[in-house]
């Protein structure tokens, strides 16, 4: 096993930069440790407020949103930031190299039933070319991403980050409060006999969605000719780590009833950093119609079809959308 840092530093990241991700990785640390108290540290239930995607706030979704908060405003790397819970962009500081998104704590229906849940982040360079505050500072495409990954608050609470490198697994040594290397290069396998969906949705995808998920449903006897598994955890970081251990595919397609609302996932905290992780595993990630790091945001908060995973079954899924 191998610390962060010096691994960082072989990698040839900049100094800044290693230094920003300190920064969120001690947020998550206090959230790893709320999270493992549960209701002994209070945080368990929901708050009386709504964020600006309609959604009820979890105590847990507050808390771990002020803590990154906190941190990052007082990081002086940090020109911007945008999270799930935050209605707008929350300036930094002025002329610092980099601006941040996260989802503090994503899977927020799973807090109170003790199942996973994760935080998500994102880094991007500054611009230059728009004042701190701008959302436009976030109107960037995913492949812009210096630095993206997630933490699993699990039986472990691991970390899983990429800066363009490999995808690396960390694991958090609760001892000596570190996150400690403990898979170097994960690897998705191009073909998968899992996939993630949403079930309860299925009346509300389109033809080629629905005749896809069909396929797998009919195993030996369908035109895949093989048993499926099927697999949901109601928490993005679950998913995606499972397809980054052993393969798989994950979707969450849009729902045809609601055509203003293209999917559930938002393309700046949820959809861009898990691309960036699964394709540097040499996976895919796509909306159906390009690969998900290529989309120019219109919206901070904006959502997208999600269709992510092993290679061969992505690119399956896509030909029939064609
Ligand atoms: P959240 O960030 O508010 O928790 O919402 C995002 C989550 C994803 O993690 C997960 O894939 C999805 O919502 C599950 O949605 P559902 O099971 O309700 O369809
Ligand atoms: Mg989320």
């Amino acid at each position: 096993m191998q610390r962060l840092i010096p691994r960082l530093r072989a990698d040839g990241v900049e100094l800044e930069l290693i230094m920003l991700i300190r920064t969120v990785l001690a947020a998550s640390k206090e959230i790893a440790f709320r999270v493992s108290q549960g209701a002994l540290s209070g945080v368990l239930g929901s708050t009386l407020d709504e964020n600006i995607q309609g959604e009820t706030q979890k105590k847990l979704d507050v808390l771990s949103n002020q803590l990154i908060k906190d941190m990052l405003l007082s990081s002086p790397d940090v020109r911007a930031i945008a999270s799930e819970e935050e209605d707008d962009v929350v300036k930094g500081q002025e002329g610092a190299p980099y601006i941040v998104a996260f989802d503090p704590l994503d899977g927020s229906s799973n807090i109170d039933i003790n199942g996973q849940i994760g935080t998500i982040f994102t880094i991007y360079p500054a611009r230059d070319d728009v004042p701190a505050d701008s959302p436009l500072q976030f109107a960037q495409p995913g492949k812009n991403q210096v630095c993206a990954g997630y933490v699993l608050y699990g039986p472990s609470a691991l970390l899983v980050m990429t800066t363009g490198g490999p995808t690396r697994q960390y694991t958090l040594d609760r001892t000596h409060g570190g996150y400690l290397l403990t898979k170097p290069e994960l690897s998705i396998p191009e073909q998968t006999s899992e996939f993630s969906i949403n079930m309860a949705n299925f009346h509300r995808w389109q033809q080629p969605i629905k005749d896809y998920i069909s396929e797998l449903q009919m195993g030996k006897d369908g035109a895949r000719g093989r048993q499926f598994n099927m697999r949901w955890n109601g928490a993005m970081v679950g998913d995606v780590h499972r397809i980054l251990s052993r393969g798989g595919i994950f979707l969450y397609p849009a729902n045809q009833d609601q055509p203003t609302k293209p999917g559930k996932l938002r393309l700046l905290y949820e959809a861009n950093p898990m691309a960036m992780l699964v394709e540097q595993a040499g996976g895919l990630a796509s909306n159906g119609e390009q690969r998900i790091l290529d989309i120019q945001p219109s919206d901070l908060h904006q959502r997208v079809p999600v269709i992510t995973g092993s290679q061969e079954e992505v690119e399956y899924v896509l030909d029939k959308l064609k």
